[in-house]
């Protein structure tokens, strides 16, 4: 082989290892439930009914994989405002932690034409009280993300001030990020377009970090994987963003189209090793782990659930040893030569490694399953939840035929 592109071998070795086994991903509460497109619900038997069905399967996923120890909740779906004792206790006895609260301002009818962005200030006040109320439900779980997604948006040239607008959003973020304890971050989420089809108040990563500028030092934004116009680099997002220090946490998914809510690594696994990569490099360039919020945010309608999420938690462990395994220096040498083969032989060299039979015995050695899948397949857990939850569902009144 030539000289110029012999290289290091990849193994993960301990150091490797030990960062792999500091990557906690959190699992959404929503993610468990039966859910559906816009053109209906597919129902599953043993999808979650109860915010504890949710823990439990959440309890089940961290149980095989070690790796899953929080959970994203989601406010109105999982609990109303007020008392969050019981979701506390829920999770502490499944050795869960409650991790990002997620609020709901945009399903009841008043935010038809808006949440923070609403003409109606009676409407704005409402939903700052909710975001507020939120802050209260994080506060009393020990939640260190409060994590809103701002759906507001317009149809149509014309419909809302734009300006206006961005104004309201200004002001609520920094009333909500300064209601905040000062554990807890404000990861603010971006999304090009859906549910409004002309424009979105925080429409990409830009507008998000202006946003969390303005609202203060602990707001972050929250890049969703699947929340990009196609053909944008999301690589390049991440690690502008870990660079300023703005980048708060992940939603992790895949797509094909628009936000589809694919498991991880399904469509593009090279796009979501090369979002590793960006990170590895950050972290190398800052000398220490990123305080980033991994988060999965996938809903799926054909796949068991409980699946789909191990499968998402074993890619993206996959993926992030893959991305640990570039050579970092022998990459810089090739940068420093103006090698562009070079350097995208260290990226292929390590894409192209099977980590899948040393990741078996690193799960082995920490007292795991070294297939999480196939252990919980074999633990019959689905058709034990489809016995005991489908029976609840048909008297809540569902149809599974
Ligand atoms: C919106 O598409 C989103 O990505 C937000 O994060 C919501 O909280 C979540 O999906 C709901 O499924
Ligand atoms: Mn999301």
């Amino acid at each position: 082989m030539n000289a110029m592109y012999a290289m290091t071998p990849c193994t993960l070795d301990a150091p490797r290892l030990a960062r792999l086994g500091r990557l906690a991903i959190e699992l959404p509460s929503w993610g468990f439930a039966d859910t559906g497109t816009r053109f209906g619900k597919f129902l599953q038997p043993a999808a979650a009914l109860t915010l504890e069905d949710k823990l439990d399967d959440a309890q089940q996923v961290h149980r095989l994989t070690g790796a899953c120890p929080s959970v994203a909740i989601h406010v109105l779906w999982d609990l109303v405002e007020g008392d969050a004792a019981p979701l506390l206790n829920a999770a502490k006895t499944r050795g869960l932690r409650i991790g990002s609260i997620n609020p709901n301002v945009f399903q009841d009818q008043c935010y038809k034409h808006g949440s923070i962005t609403n003409e109606d200030a009676s409407v704005r006040r409402r939903a700052i009280d909710h975001l507020l109320a939120s802050v209260e439900i994080g506060r009393a779980v020990g939640s260190t993300a409060l994590a809103p997604w701002i759906a507001d948006g317009t149809n149509y040239p014309g419909q809302g001030s734009i300006v206006r607008r961005k104004r309201w959003i200004m002001e609520a973020l920094r009333t909500v990020h300064d209601a905040m304890p000062a554990s807890m971050q404000l990861l603010i989420e971006y999304k090009p377009f859906e549910p409004f089809f002309y424009h979105t108040d925080i429409a990409d990563w830009g507008m998000a970090a202006a946003f969390a500028r303005h609202a203060g030092p602990r707001a972050k934004v929250l890049v969703d994987t699947g929340h990009h116009l196609l053909g944008q680099n999301i690589e390049h997002v991440v690690a502008f963003l870990a660079d300023e220090s703005m980048l708060g946490g992940f939603h992790f998914n895949d797509r094909h189209y628009a936000d589809d809510d694919l498991t991880l690594g399904s469509i593009d696994p090279a796009r979501t090793f090369r979002i590793f990569l960006a990170l590895c490099e950050a972290e190398r360039a800052s000398g220490r782990d990123l305080p980033i919020e991994f988060m999965i945010d996938q809903s799926h309608n054909l796949k068991p659930k409980v699946e789909a999420m191990v499968q998402s938690v074993v890619t993206a462990q996959e993926l992030f040893a893959k991305a640990l395994l570039v050579d970092l220096d022998a990459l810089d040498a090739a940068r420093a030569r103006q090698d562009i083969v070079g350097a995208e032989e260290c990226l292929k060299r390590a894409f192209a490694t099977d980590v899948r039979a040393a990741l078996a015995s690193w799960r082995v050695s920490r007292g795991l399953p070294a297939d999480p899948l196939e252990a919980h397949r074999e633990s019959g857990y689905e058709s034990r939840m489809a016995a005991t939850r489908l029976p609840r569902k048909v008297s809540a009144g569902g149809s599974y035929a």
